[in-house]
């Protein structure tokens, strides 16, 4: 037996917003219908995605839209975190496809109708491939292009949408697409890494100042992941590698955009790894925001290597980890919440993302699916904890709804509070859907 959900008070309060997340690609399958993206690419090249999968079908989500937000509805959300696929809105020719503003129009309304918020991310990793071949984020006309994008999505979606994110993890895209290669559209070089993620900010700031131009009353935000680094021993070295692990994965994005400036790593770069930042640039990219949204999974014990350089060190034998190989360290979280509230001069944060992998299997019509529901109650009593120590969380979203799929890890890796039969697609709600929805309809 599946324990329930213990009633976290913090969490409880009608203002809390708690919702469940999910990204296009993900799930949306339809390729068919819009312009191939750089994913769609990617997943053709051998040895790209562990089980050679694509994103033709994912969970069918353009066909199953209906039955999928029906069933956020039943499970007691209050919320859906989703994003659009930018070639689904914008053509090759520049002109907007009507059928792709169509299909998030439909979805939209539906939300409406039964009163759960929509947060629409503008960005979740799907470059128009005819963007790449103008050199994608390494072409700082792509910002632009982002910009002109997101002012056709806010004018068609107008007032319903609860809250929009421009990008979602600007670190995926720059760091694992265009520095070591293992995502979308795979390029590798220390050269390329940090001028993509300068661009990825850039395209931020210019989609915020959109933003605020076409729906000033709709909050707008980034969101960014965060692994929490702590030094693998107390040595001064591993102290010193840990801040630095700390400064290219985390701070790298999270200060230009709260303050306006890079960390000072930047001066110690190599010429050829520096973004290129013309005049005016920080400037934009630290316009304001409404909320910052924290994605969190996972800790990680940063080690010294020789010439200060550093080692993230996979998890000891002797830890809990998920199906990702990833640990459970619920404390994490918390301790990654003070750390940014201690650091930065914050607005309101969202929890966009935390969930985990589980080998999930089905018998006799369920799934027990015991270690994620102990995930998430252990890191939403994290949450709850740093509340408590004065950081302002106003939301919680569980990644992710559906199994999807999971980028390089392909449909391998289970994700979801419900199950998806990807032959079938049928979706049933594991023990942690269950469990969940009890305590959200208690705090209704
Ligand atoms: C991310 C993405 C999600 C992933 C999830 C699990 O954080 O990488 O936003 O699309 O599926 O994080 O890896």
């Amino acid at each position: 037996m599946t324990k329930s959900f213990t009633l976290n008070k913090v969490l409880s309060g009608a203002d809390f917003t708690m919702g469940v997340a999910t990204s296009s690609f993900q799930i949306e399958g339809a390729s068919e219908l819009r312009e191939p993206c750089i994913w769609d690419t990617f997943c053709q090249v051998p040895g790209a995605v562990k089980d050679s999968s694509d994103g033709r079908t994912a969970c069918d989500h353009y066909h199953l839209w209906q039955q999928d937000i029906a069933l956020i509805d039943e499970l007691g959300f209050d919320a859906y975190r989703f994003s659009v696929c930018w070639p689904r809105i914008i053509c090759a020719d520049g002109s907007v496809n009507q059928q792709g503003l169509s299909f998030y129009l439909a979805i939209l309304n539906e939300l409406q109708r039964r009163g759960i918020k929509a947060y629409v991310t503008l960005y979740h990793w799907e470059l128009p491939q005819f963007l790449e071949d103008e050199g994608g984020w390494l072409n700082r006309e792509t910002a632009y292009a982002f910009a002109d994008y997101a002012r056709v999505v806010a004018t068609a979606f107008g007032d319903k949408v609860s809250a929009y994110t421009t990008l979602n993890e600007p670190y995926c895209s720059a760091f694992l697409g265009y520095e070591i290669g293992v995502h979308a559209p795979g390029k590798v070089g220390k050269q390329y890494g940090k001028k993509a993620a300068h661009h990825l900010l850039l395209a931020h700031g210019l989609a915020m100042q959109v933003l605020t131009d076409i729906c000033p009353d709709i909050p707008s935000g980034l969101v960014l992941n965060f692994t929490t680094y702590y030094p693998a021993t107390q040595s001064d070295a591993d102290k010193q590698a840990t801040l630095l692990a700390k400064a290219h994965f985390n701070d790298w994005y999270a200060s230009p955009a709260l303050t306006g400036q890079y960390p000072p790593l930047l001066e110690s770069l190599p010429a050829a790894e520096r973004p290129v930042i013309e005049p005016g640039d920080m400037a934009i990219i630290s316009a304001p925001m409404a909320y910052l949204g924290v994605n969190y999974y996972t800790r990680a014990l940063v080690q010294a290597c020789p010439g200060g350089h550093f080692e993230i060190l996979p998890p000891a034998d002797n830890v809990p980890v998920t199906a990702m190989n990833w640990e459970i360290y619920p404390q994490g979280l918390r301790d990654l919440l003070l750390q940014l509230h201690n650091e930065y001069d914050l607005p309101p944060l969202f929890i966009t993302e935390n969930g985990m992998a589980e080998d999930d299997v089905v018998q006799n019509g369920q799934v027990h699916d015991k270690v994620r529901v102990n995930y998430l109650q252990h890191h939403m009593q994290a949450v709850a904890e740093a509340m408590e120590h004065g950081v302002d969380v106003r939301g919680y979203f569980v990644w992710s709804l559906l199994d999807n799929f999971e980028w390089a890890e392909g449909y391998l890796k289970r994700f979801g509070i419900v199950h998806v039969d990807f032959d079938t697609q049928q979706r049933l709600p594991k023990q942690s859907a269950l469990k969940l929805s009890e305590w959200l309809k208690q705090r209704r």
